[in-house]
């Protein structure tokens, strides 16, 4: 059995520096160390495969979740190279293993380097965050195989068999002492590989977890990429056209591939990618195909005669009501910019896609007059709601300047007028916001109690939401308007913090919430302004004890432990399971889940808006089907929906 010896050179000395650096670190170099940073760590070696596949050489990629949290990952690409570099003694693969950014294969050249959210750190950083890492390689004939702890070598890459297969194998354990859990989430993971899948076309991604009783197993592939993309996303619309629109072009080294459909919802529904980053915060590629959509749907407006000469031009947000769309561009060198590095800065890719959909968009029309029509009736009838919308908007302000108060009458303001300290409770029902009313901090808390179901945002156009009573005090209350004139700067509140009962009800009250704050005051959301209050589940108490509250079934079967150990057993403890806000008395919820010393508030980010849309989509959109499979698969939470 050959065996490649090497000696500690200089650049060993570099690697094993460069590796410390990482475990000292590793926020640095994946983001953060919770259940985000853990599963990072997969993107990454994916991405690798991922790379291979656009470069050609690969068509399968299989990830599995072993028990014990192992995971394994599996491509039938080339395999990476086994020659040993002359000077360093090292094969490549070793070295993609072990020094830090070895892993940009492609340079300047052909292919293209798609990375993870964190731009490709690399397989050395898997390597250095993992307890062990083992990599077997197949091509040229043979097997090979290597070894690592830690980032270190323990056992250099060897030869260990005869194979005409070719590809690259991972299999690793994430290091527990660096990561606050070591405990993978199948569903997010499953999420981004569909995602992937999507993004590219012919791809089979399959993903399996063998770590429960309940194995479970997904495979993605589509032919269709794209189209299948926006298919999905639109899978409980109702379309205004068969089949999305479809542009795929290669400008100035910049591929460009872009698929939309109108369906009859009123929102917008635009998703762009860079490298296979999902750009939440959008950038010029999306700013690219604003314009060129509304460029080129007014000038066949025009030209068709759609759009009389003294009409005006239909604005960008009448264009896109009712559009789901999937950017999706390669940037040799993408400069990522805004809070959450999600959004594309280079300048040149704006008039790269501009062009792109430009051409591509006005030949479209002009070979399907149909569909041309159909999206254009839709966007001239956007056009009119939002007309009307204004008119109901200075209805609104003219009646609320009437009004002495502009406030809803159901706020029970704060005393201080410094939104960086202030924070409102939106409570579900009276009892609870009565009860949030006494048990509150005035000095600082805000309380806005909302009542039975709120409007159906799905259906109503935008002028249907200025007027209605259930959401006007929201909109009123936070004071910074909405849709395109929400002002950010003029929110009254730093938090606006959702406060409703575990269950059905308070579920669907979340999700509506989330879907309007989504879609009428989305920077709220981006700015990270909006969180979910975390009431307690239960309540441990007996004689001469302080009560004890647990949020979690965990955290009730840790406090039993614990009161365990002080010789205190289960039967002699009374238990409350909360049903809801109600049942706690001012002190109570004041005490669990409104002192900011020791609640619990979770901050919703731009996923939970979109996967919140996602299922109000399913609840509100016309198709039974979806809704109907949608509530058996959440049934065991079900108590009264009566959508
Ligand atoms: C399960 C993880 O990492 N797959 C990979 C390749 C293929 C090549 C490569 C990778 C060249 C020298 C830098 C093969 N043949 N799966 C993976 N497949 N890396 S990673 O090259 C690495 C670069 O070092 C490859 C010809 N060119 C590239």
């Amino acid at each position: 059995m050959e065996k490649y010896e090497h000696k500690y050179g200089a650049d060993q000395i570099q690697v094993l520096e460069g590796l410390e650096a990482v475990r000292k670190r590793p926020g640095m170099y994946i983001g953060s160390t919770s259940v985000r940073g853990l599963h990072h760590l997969v993107y990454e070696i994916v991405d690798n495969c991922v790379d291979e596949a656009l470069a050609g050489y690969c068509t399968e990629i299989n990830i599995q979740i072993e028990p014990g949290n192992i995971i394994c990952v599996e491509d039938n690409g080339r395999g990476i190279p086994v020659d040993i570099h002359a000077k360093t003694k090292i094969s490549a693969a070793e070295t993609v293993y072990t020094v830090l950014h070895a892993g940009g294969k492609f340079g300047g050249d052909s292919g293209y380097k798609v990375s993870g959210g964190l731009h490709g750190v690399g397989a050395s950083v898997v390597n250095a965050l993992s307890n062990w890492t083992e990599v077997t390689i197949q091509r040229d004939g043979g097997i090979y195989e290597m070894k690592f702890e830690k980032g270190k070598t323990v056992q250099s890459l060897t030869r260990i068999g005869d194979s005409d297969k070719t590809g690259t194998k991972v299999r690793f354990l994430a290091d527990d002492t660096i990561f606050e859990t070591t405990e993978y989430d199948y569903e997010t993971l499953e999420t981004r590989f569909r995602e992937i899948a999507f993004l590219t076309k012919g791809l089979k991604i399959t993903i399996e977890d063998l770590r429960g009783e309940t194995p479970q197993k997904n495979e993605f592939h589509f032919e269709g990429g794209l189209i299948s993309f926006v298919e999905y996303l639109n899978k409980n619309k109702e379309k205004i056209h068969k089949d999305p629109i479809y542009i795929e072009k290669n400008v100035n080294e910049v591929p460009v591939e872009i698929s939309f459909q109108y369906t009859t919802a009123y929102s917008e529904n635009i998703y762009s990618f860079v490298n296979n980053i999902n750009t939440i915060e959008g950038g010029t590629h999306l700013e690219g195909f604003k314009r060129a959509l509304t460029k080129t749907f007014n000038d066949y407006a025009r030209n068709h005669n759609l759009l009389k000469d003294k009409d005006q031009n239909l604005v960008g947000e009448d264009i896109r009501e009712g559009i789901t769309a999937v950017i999706s561009v390669k940037v040799k060198e993408p400069q990522f910019e805004g809070q959450t590095k999600t959004k594309l800065g280079n300048s040149e890719v704006t008039g790269v896609v501009q062009s792109a959909v430009n051409e591509a968009l006005a030949e479209f029309l002009e070979e399907n007059p149909g569909v041309a029509k159909t999206i254009l009736e839709k966007c001239i009838s956007a056009y009119r709601a939002r007309e009307a919308a204004r008119k109901a908007r200075e209805l609104v302000r003219r009646k609320s300047a009437l009004e002495s108060t502009t406030l809803p009458g159901k706020l029970a303001d704060c005393s201080s007028k410094n939104p960086a300290e202030c924070e409102v409770y939106i409570v579900e029902g009276d009892s609870a916001g009565g009860s949030a009313k006494q048990g509150r901090d005035r000095r600082f808390q805000a309380i806005l109690p909302l009542w039975g179901k709120m409007l159906n945002v799905e259906k109503a156009r935008a002028d249907k939401i200025y007027g209605n009573d259930k959401l006007n005090p929201v909109i009123l209350a936070v004071g910074a308007g909405i849709g395109s004139d929400f002002d950010i700067s003029k929110i009254r509140y730093g938090k606006v913090i959702i406060m409703a009962d575990a269950d059905v009800d308070g579920a669907h009250i979340r999700t509506l919430l989330l879907t309007f704050f989504f879609r009428y005051m989305r920077p709220l959301i981006e700015n990270g302004n909006v969180y979910l209050a975390q009431p307690p589940l239960y309540k441990l108490s007996k004689k001469g004890m302080q009560d004890v509250y647990c949020y979690t079934d965990e955290d009730l079967e840790k406090a039993y432990k614990d009161l365990a150990e002080k010789g205190i057993e289960r039967e002699q403890l009374g238990l409350q399971r909360y049903k809801g806000l109600g049942e706690m008395n001012p002190e109570q919820l004041w005490e669990t889940t409104m002192d900011p010393a020791n609640r619990i508030l979770i901050k919703v980010t731009m996923e939970d808006a979109i996967k919140a849309d996602q299922i109000f989509t399913i609840l509100m959109g016309d198709d039974i089907e979806p809704r109907r499979e949608f509530i058996e698969k959440n049934a065991k939470y079900v108590k009264n929906l009566d959508v």
